[in-house]
């Protein structure tokens, strides 16, 4: 491995507040000479060594000072390069945790040569210095903000590296491809052309069927990472934001009596028995004179159209009317659930014409005044997203826009590899069309992206990372 060099950089690895241990990371060719300036150890065969001489992967017990002044008493990781997070000469100082004392102990570090690491900067040199391949790199980054257990195992199978094998995998048969081509470019005499045809329709009809499937992957790998997008509609005062609230557990929306109450959507994160969800209350839909209100209801309509999951709320004390069943039609192409709200009233709505647009099972009765329901609520959804649906185990998810980008662009590459090959163009074009799908596939692991690129990917993970 050729390890790239670079300035030596610091940062506080931990989260910047009040908490037991405070970790001050270094990472570069002075973090060594660094610590023997500001460390001294409380054993005395210790002192007589340099950093350098330590063993690696060990603590040390010390203080960190500043010239003489003594900042805190430390534990000190000394980790030798290359088997390290960055693959360089890495110190970190475990303070203890108060944003006074880690400061302190990060301006004395700076003091003595370090630069302040940019976001993602040491994840970053793991990935120039070849120790992780960017699907990797992003599966930190996705770590640290999963949500969810399951989001969380999404990124663990990632980091294992599941996804850049997959890649690897079909990166290697587009190489069998070329190289098949180009020995019949050079060597005609050995090779029949019409079978080398056939042979790369096949293996690329077959390698479009195996990205197909990865790239259909990433709803769900979005909806594990971000959440899944769900929107409550309904009429006026059917008690959206009282269901809302009883979510959330917590007075959020505003509650009335008054029709029009939520003029604005409102947007929370909950988390349903490990299934995220980003939840939209939105304003009641009616046809209103009121400008502000008009606004409303055009922006309850945007969000329905791009949710992942509808929860449309009819009243149960009154009878469904007109403006129901069209709200029903509007979503009939969506994941919805049909929630009879206010069963604590005696009902009106008549269940058998409700019927004729949801399946029975998706129709479920609540009442948000006395909190009854909200179990099988929860259950419902998630066994809507569990049960077939999503199983992480197996397969790996695509959770990303730009791999989601890359992997499209690869279909696109191979499919007019098919068209080449139905109108019977030169070879060449096919290898032309090859080389792009193969590096639309390295631009998922890293090996083929330019650095403005990368920069942007890193510059989105948190400092000290
Ligand atoms: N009896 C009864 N009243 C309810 C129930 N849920 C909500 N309400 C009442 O219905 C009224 C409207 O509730 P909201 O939650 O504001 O209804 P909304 O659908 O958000 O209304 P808009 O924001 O105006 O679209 C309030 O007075 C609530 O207290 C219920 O289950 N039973
Ligand atoms: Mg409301």
């Amino acid at each position: 491995m050729k390890i790239k060099e670079f300035d030596t950089i610091t940062a506080i690895s931990t989260s910047f507040g009040e908490g037991g241990i405070g970790i001050v990371r270094i990472s570069g060719e002075d973090a060594f000479n660094i610590a023997n300036k500001i460390f001294m150890p409380f054993s005395k065969e210790k002192r007589n060594l340099k950093i350098s001489d330590y063993q690696s992967h060990t603590l040390t017990y010390g203080v960190i000072k500043d010239n003489d002044d003594i900042i805190d008493e430390v534990l000190l990781t000394v980790m030798k390069a290359p088997k390290t997070y960055t693959c360089e000469d890495i110190i970190e100082i475990n303070c203890h945790g108060g944003k006074s004392c880690v400061k302190r102990v990060l301006n004395t570090v700076l003091k003595n040569g370090a630069r302040i690491a940019e976001n993602g900067e040491f994840t970053k040199r793991a990935f120039l210095n070849g120790r992780i391949d960017l699907s990797k790199a992003e599966a930190v980054i996705d770590i640290i903000n999963a949500k969810t257990d399951i989001g969380h195992k999404a990124a663990i199978n990632r980091l294992e590296g599941k996804l850049k094998s997959k890649i690897d995998e079909y990166r290697n048969d587009i190489i069998t491809m070329t190289a098949h081509i180009e020995a019949s470019i050079d060597y005609p005499e050995h090779d029949d052309e019409t079978m080398t045809y056939n042979m790369i329709e096949e293996k690329t009809k077959n390698l479009i069927l195996k990205v197909e499937k990865l790239l259909k992957t990433s709803d769900t790998g979005r909806i594990i990472k971000e959440g899944i997008k769900t929107v409550i509609l309904g009429k006026p005062n059917v008690g959206k934001s009282s269901i809302l609230n009883i979510l959330l557990n917590e007075d959020r929306a505003i509650v009335s009596d008054i029709a029009g109450t939520t003029r604005d959507v409102l947007k929370e994160h909950l988390n349903i028995n490990g299934v995220a969800l980003n939840i939209v209350d939105t304003a009641g839909i009616r046809k209103t004179n009121d400008e502000i209100e008009k606004i409303g209801v055009e922006k309850s309509k945007e969000y329905a159209k791009d949710a992942d999951l509808i929860l449309l709320v009819l009243d149960n004390s009154k009878p469904l009317d007109k403006e129901d069943i069209e709200l029903l039609d509007f979503i009939k192409n969506k994941k919805f659930l049909t929630l009879i709200n206010k069963t604590d009233l005696s009902p009106n709505l008549n269940v058998d014409t409700l019927k004729q647009y949801v399946k029975q099972e998706n129709i479920l009765k609540l009442s948000a005044k006395k909190d009854l329901g909200f179990d099988t609520l929860k259950d419902k959804i998630e066994t809507l997203f569990f049960e077939g649906e999503i199983n992480i185990n197996e397969d790996v998810l695509i959770s990303n826009e730009r791999n989601k980008n890359s992997l499209y662009n690869c279909i696109q590459s191979l499919k007019s590899v098919l068209n080449t090959i139905e109108n019977k163009m030169p070879e060449d074009f096919i290898s032309m069309d090859l080389i792009e799908a193969y590096r639309y596939l390295g631009e998922i692991t890293g090996e083929s992206l330019d650095e403005d690129v990368i920069d942007k990917i890193f510059s989105e993970f948190c400092l000290g990372k």
